[in-house]
């Protein structure tokens, strides 16, 4: 993996890297793709656990405060510590406050119904005793099997049980990707001796000694050649006839997709897939992370996963102690009491039937056709407004008071709530509405005429310019996505369809990055205009136009280019339509690939 500190609008050579290194998100072989997407949904939300010697590190090594992720320690990306002395940190290892079952009973109490812990991550040190290798957790201090104790606890709590194992980097192992190039006796060290003298007999270990298996992750497959995936697939399949496997194993073998790290997809996926994503900002243990997601965000995360049709996997680093962080499980405790006055809006749901986050928040379906209404952002006059629902409303009510229906009218293509008071509680709200007869929604986007809209670059038809996928770090490994628009050409343009409630002035906003000015201009289909030159940065930020008449309510278009500007610096991760100074928050994000009002 490559460092990147500076945002590009290009196809940056370290993400074209990662994507190669997470192997793509394609699954073509596997178990049933159908049976895959309801185990994951109905599962939807899982414990990620990140331990391993890195652990007993925390982002700190011989006094220095490494930041990024912290399992990367090791690596020369962090503080390169040579394998010899890495290796050394073994006789110490023994965090003796690890409980399982207070992991088991925290992921309960949040909601999560299963558990994936690393059995060995890139560092190559097993987390298990192992006849193929004596870099284990059997030849530390702490001697425990712990795999062996969560696995048994999981399966008490009837918790989803799984491994992580890195099968390409092994970094303290000769051969593996990124190990020593030499044996101890000097001769070279092939990754074909690697992956039959230890990955595959642990792979064995791990498939064999634990029970059933709910999930082996795979992770970072690189370069590794197919015949190597197709016999680990192979053997997994064999010994866990049921286990689901993910895609990073590679070579599209898996039988569901994993997205991106830290990444909640903005339109609705296809096929089952997994989000992984972080309580702070680093999978395993960092002293100095405090920067934890509070429930609010993991709510909003979680419920975005599941509205695009996928399942959450959210990581807790144990610290050098083995407990985790308290901050962390509070959060996530938190979380969890939500989940229990909502399970019907969180497991088993379909995504939504709009294929992306609305202005105020999100929605699932229920098996009987419901729709949960997920209000993350609750416009102030306590109106909601929902784009595109054509089938006839039977009921809405709050999710939790079946009796107290609200009032609708229709308007145009729009369908206007009249929700409830407002209480004080920051949490999200759900109401619970009914159709007559089947579901059908126009899912085109719906420009809000009370909270600002985002229409992400995702969404737009883009000809003279390039739609892609940016992806970069912040800190080392703490990754960041944005869908974009790049290398713009003069005669480039995005181009949106939406759905106008009313006519009038509006405000268009580009969210955008680049070097020094860039002039932007975005019309409509009715002739009007509106253009300007905003300073740009290399972080992306949301520059206001101006005003933007739109004559006719209904469908418009609006189309955006670039006047001026250096063109292969500009990047566009969509644009924003408000109202005005009621409406406004000049920080207004949208585009993180979740609900957009997550960061307002
Ligand atoms: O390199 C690893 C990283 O340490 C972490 O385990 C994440 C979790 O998805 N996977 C790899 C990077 O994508």
């Amino acid at each position: 993996m490559e460092t990147n500190d500076t945002p590009s609008a290009e196809p940056a050579a370290h993400a074209v890297t990662m994507d190669r290194m997470w192997g793509g998100d394609a699954v073509g072989a596997g178990l049933d793709s159908l049976t895959v997407t309801t185990r994951l949904r109905a599962l939807r939300f899982g414990m990620f656990v990140h331990w391993g010697l890195y652990s007993s590190l925390g982002g700190r090594w011989k006094g220095k405060t490494y930041y990024g992720i912290g399992e990367w320690m090791m690596h020369s990306a962090m503080a390169g510590i040579p394998v010899a002395e890495y290796r050394r940190l073994a006789s110490d290892f023994n965090p003796g406050h690890f409980d399982a079952s207070a992991f088991v009973r925290l992921a309960r109490s949040a909601g999560m119904r299963y558990i994936i812990i690393t059995a060995k991550h890139h560092e190559g040190f097993a987390m298990f005793g192992s006849k193929a290798d004596s870099f284990t957790i059997a030849n530390s201090p702490f001697g425990r099997d712990p795999m062996r104790e969560l696995a048994d606890a999981c399966r008490a709590a009837g918790l989803g049980f799984g491994f992580y194992y890195s099968h390409f980097q092994d970094w303290t192992t000769p051969g593996g990707a990124g190990g020593p190039a030499q044996d101890d006796h000097g001769a070279p060290a092939t990754f074909e001796h690697y992956f039959r003298s230890k990955c595959l007999p642990q792979v064995a270990e791990i498939t064999t000694r634990y029970g059933e298996l709910s999930f082996v992750w795979f992770d970072t497959p690189g370069a590794m050649e197919k015949t190597y995936i197709d016999e680990l697939y192979a053997l997994v399949r064999r010994n866990q006839p049921n286990a689901l496997v993910n895609s990073r194993i590679g070579h599209g073998w898996g039988d569901y997709s994993s997205e991106g790290d830290m990444e909640i997809p903005q339109a609705n996926v296809a096929g089952p897939w997994e989000a992984c994503d972080t309580t702070n900002d680093s999978w395993s243990f960092a002293w100095y992370d405090r920067n934890w997601k509070d429930a609010r965000e993991i709510l909003i995360r979680l419920t975005g996963a599941a509205a695009r049709g996928g399942a959450y996997l959210l990581n807790v680093g144990p610290d050098p102690d083995g407990r985790i962080p308290e901050a962390a499980a509070q959060n996530l405790r938190d979380a969890g009491a939500w989940i229990a006055r909502h399970p019907q809006v969180v497991y088993g749901t379909a995504p939504s039937p709009w294929g992306h986050a609305l202005p105020w928040g999100d929605v699932t379906v229920s098996a009987n056709g419901a729709l949960h209404l997920i209000v993350l952002q609750r416009p102030a006059s306590g109106q909601l407004w929902l784009p595109g629902l054509r089938s006839p409303v039977t009921c809405v009510h709050p999710f939790r008071e079946p009796g107290a229906r609200l009032a609708t009218r229709q308007h145009g293509s729009w369908t206007v709530i009249r929700l409830p008071p407002q209480t004080a509680s920051r949490d999200p709200e759900v109401y619970e509405l009914t159709v007559s007869g089947a579901l059908q929604v126009d899912p085109t986007p719906g420009v809000d005429p009370l909270l600002p809209t985002a229409l992400p670059a995702a969404f737009a038809a883009v000809t003279g310019a390039v739609p892609h996928k940016a992806q970069w770090m912040e800190k080392f490994g703490e990754w960041k996505h944005a869908e974009q628009v790049g290398r713009w050409g003069a005669d480039g343009v995005a181009c949106w369809t939406v759905e106008f409630p009313v006519a009038g002035d509006w405000r268009i906003s580009v969210r955008c990055r680049g070097e020094r000015r860039l002039v932007w201009k975005c019309a409509s289909d009715e002739g009007d205009f509106v253009q300007n030159q905003q300073g740009a940065t290399a972080a992306y930020a949301v520059m206001p136009l101006g005003f933007l008449t739109i004559q006719t309510a209904g469908r418009r278009t609006l189309t955006v280019s670039l006047l001026d500007g250096n063109r292969d610096s500009a990047s566009l991760e969509g644009i924003v339509v408000d109202k005005g100074p009621e409406s406004v928050d000049r920080d207004y994000m949208g585009f993180r690939g979740v609900c957009p009002q997550a960061n307002i």
